[in-house]
């Protein structure tokens, strides 16, 4: 099924919403949806929902492993796929892209193998202060076993990376720089290509943390020049339980596997095997068929569309919510201003928990996510225990964020 909308430039989000079933469910009796919690998971279309249901009835086999008719099919569109999602992110070649279980998973494959083939005590990586716990635990695990260094190019107190700090730790020699394109709080859109570039000149390679970005506007790999990528398909449109790990071929090839079993080995012998080629050589046991079936269509969705409408559309309806949030006493915004970010908007409430602002705000349909958001470090840093957080999508309107400020002014009644 084809996205309803057409490729006008302006998103019609009213249309949108039709192509996606959960926007016909009342939330409570009465009481329709607004889903302003897409930074957490975003909801699926139509389109995706149908590819995997189609997938399960008409091609369900396991992949590279039968010669039967069926095997081949379902191959072919797990491979399909993989390319459309490699066109996707400007990837030049589709065994770039490793499929995993998520964003995280895809930085702990980089940790594990890169890391543990490539780091030796002492050596530096660079991280920054906004992180997702997902790009903060692994490198810690890997700390613990060999002894590296981590340092944090701060954030300063508009929510923006300190990039004169950058420079200064870049002079230290680092092996890798591993920081977030898009900040799940802030909302803030790092110079991704400025920090990668910084980085290869200092002798460093880089790892991008895409999950919030890839949903949101359009990305090319190859003029980021970025080393590693990752990014989670659930957050896109796609389904739950798939990442993907974009990293150059060479590096790849260099790597040794993360997982060991079926499909990333060429030989075994009792006591020994062989890798298999990129990108099977990370992609061990039976993958997720159905799941990058239903991100190539994700992917395909938003293509239809044109990430650089949804773009427009999420900075303009951000744009009005931190507006219109301003304008709520006893509201205070975290992070940059519009120029800055995309998609996230996150506040406290003077005098209000964030779980007590959620809970009354769903009683109006309204889905915000409450808490640290798994970046417990920049919430301490502002010596914030918890935010609220609305974020936005495709499917969102000004009406949306009408009804938010109308949800926060109940709040602000019930608590005085
Ligand atoms: N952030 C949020 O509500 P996974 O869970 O592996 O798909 O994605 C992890 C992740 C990594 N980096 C960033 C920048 C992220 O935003 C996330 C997921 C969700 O903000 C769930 S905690």
């Amino acid at each position: 099924m084809k996205a309803v909308t057409t490729h006008s430039n302006v998103l019609d989000p009213e249309k949108i919403r039709k192509d996606f079933p959960i926007f016909s469910k009342e939330i409570h009796p009465g009481v329709p949806l607004i889903y302003l919690d897409s930074a957490a998971t975003s909801q699926k279309p139509l389109a995706v929902i149908e590819a995997m249901d189609a997938y399960y009835r008409h091609s369900n086999a396991n992949i590279h492993r039968g010669i039967h008719a069926l095997a081949e099919e379902s191959t072919a569109n797990y491979e399909a796929s993989r390319q459309r999602i490699a066109d996707f992110i400007g990837a030049a070649k589709s065994h770039e892209i490793i499929f995993t279980r998520n964003t995280t998973e895809s930085i702990n494959l980089v940790a594990h193998s890169w890391g543990r083939a490539n780091l030796k005590s002492g050596d530096l990586i660079i991280l920054t202060e906004m992180e997702h716990h997902s790009n903060l635990v692994p490198w810690q695990i890997l700390t613990s076993e060999i002894d590296l260094r981590l340092e944090f190019i701060p954030v300063n107190a508009e929510g923006l990376l300190d990039l004169d700090e950058y420079k200064k730790l870049l002079t230290q020699n680092p092996r890798l720089v591993s920081f977030t394109f898009m900040s799940n709080v802030v909302g803030t859109i790092n110079p991704a290509k400025e920090i990668i570039h910084l980085a290869h000149e200092a002798g460093a390679l880089t790892l991008v943390d895409a999950a919030q970005a890839v949903p949101h506007f359009a990305v090319n790999v190859v003029d980021l020049d970025a080393d590693f990528f990752a990014f989670s398909s659930h957050k896109m449109c796609g389904p739950t339980g798939l990442g993907v790990l974009f990293g150059k071929e060479a590096l790849l090839d260099a790597m040794p596997p993360f997982l060991g079993g079926g499909d990333m080995i060429k030989r075994v012998k009792l006591r020994s095997f062989t890798t298999n080629d990129l990108p099977y050589k990370f992609e061990a046991g039976t993958p997720a068929i159905a799941e990058v079936i239903g991100l190539g269509a994700a992917v395909e969705y938003l293509d239809d569309i044109g990430m650089d409408t949804i773009a427009a559309h999420t900075k303009e309806l951000t744009a009005y919510a931190l507006e219109r949030l301003e304008e709520v006493p006893g509201v205070w915004l975290f992070g940059p201003s519009i120029e800055h970010k995309a998609g996230v908007a996150a506040f406290t409430f003077e005098g209000v928990h964030p779980h007590d602002v959620s809970q009354i705000l769903d009683r109006d349909g309204l889905a915000v996510r409450a808490g640290h958001h798994c970046a417990m470090p920049l919430h301490e840093k502002f010596d914030l225990p918890a935010t609220t957080r609305a974020s936005f999508y495709l499917y969102n309107e000004k009406q949306d964020v009408d009804r938010l400020i109308e949800g926060l002014y109940k709040v602000k009644e019930i608590f005085g």
